[in-house]
């Protein structure tokens, strides 16, 4: 059994866990902005968990391509605002989508259970404040940034690259004083790579599960997906749990969408079958 201590509440993640997305953005990835009101937010979380989310991932920095950079105070503003909001409310791990060291430690006081850092823990500070809180961190691989990472990407050798470049910030974390077993890796789907990488990297899932740490994926409503059904966002669900079904029986467990139920749904019963193996 591997069980994650997320702040105040564990997790068994032998069993598959669905993160809600929460963007408090005025120009989210896929919900343009819709729930960029505290009320909005506050009802597409208890919508969320009533599907049976078991994370809730607050991001207030849209990380979509050629997405505008965020100042820190207003990232502070955006993501504080929610995280109290829906902590006072709903019995469930907050996980804080942030490359910002301070939202990192506010967020922690609040009650976040869980730091979601697309940049590995590269800001300056970044380390230092994660270690500080004793969360869990997850450590996902970029290549370039939010502003450019769609121009051209290339690698040597793409499974190689990632997974060399997420030992890396391993062993920094570990060096800063996070608890290798608090650690979560993620190929970062979507960010500096082709159709082609995300493929194949979806399909070594494998090899990153071997680096020893659990895997989060998050490939909902991704171009991805609408590159190889030709579908607009709306239409991305199916293609979205085609994949993550694809990466469960690969052995990931944590699965970042923004459509719970159906992924609750379809997990539940894969995760059944898988078991009936062992029975
Ligand atoms: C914030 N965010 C957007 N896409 C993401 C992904 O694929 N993984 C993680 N961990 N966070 C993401």
């Amino acid at each position: 059994m591997s069980v994650m201590v997320f702040g105040d509440k564990s997790l068994d993640l032998s069993h598959p866990r669905v993160m809600g997305i929460l963007n408090v953005t005025p120009d989210s990835f896929s919900d343009g902005g819709r729930h960029n009101t505290l009320d909005q937010a506050l009802r597409q979380a208890e919508r969320m968990l009533e599907e049976g989310a078991d994370f809730i991932d607050i991001g207030g920095e849209s990380t979509r391509p050629g997405a505008a950079v965020v100042g820190e105070q207003e990232e502070l503003d955006r993501v504080l605002l929610a995280v109290e909001a829906i902590k006072a409310r709903f019995d469930t791990i907050i996980s804080v989508d942030t490359s910002t060291p301070s939202v990192m430690t506010e967020s922690y006081k609040l009650g976040a259970g869980l730091i979601n850092d697309v940049r590995a823990l590269e800001r300056d500070g970044a380390l230092q404040a994660a270690a500080a809180t004793g969360l869990p961190v997850c450590l996902m691989h970029m290549r370039g940034t939010p502003q450019d990472m769609q121009n051209a990407p290339s690698y040597t050798d793409l499974v190689e690259d990632v997974e060399r470049y997420l030992a890396e910030r391993i062993e920094a974390s570990v060096a800063a004083g996070i608890k290798a077993d608090n650690i979560i890796l993620d190929p970062g789907i979507g960010f500096g790579k082709t159709l082609v990488h995300n493929t194949t990297l979806l399909n070594y899932t494998e090899r990153l599960l071997a680096m020893g740490h659990e895997v989060l994926i998050g490939v909902s409503r991704k171009t991805m997906i609408g590159d190889i059904l030709n579908v607009p966002v709306a239409e991305r669900l199916y293609g979205t749990m085609g994949a993550n079904a694809s990466t469960y029986m690969k052995g990931a467990r944590i699965f970042r969408v923004h459509d719970v139920k159906p992924h609750v749904d379809m997990l539940k019963v894969m995760h059944q079958i898988e078991e009936s193996r062992n029975a």
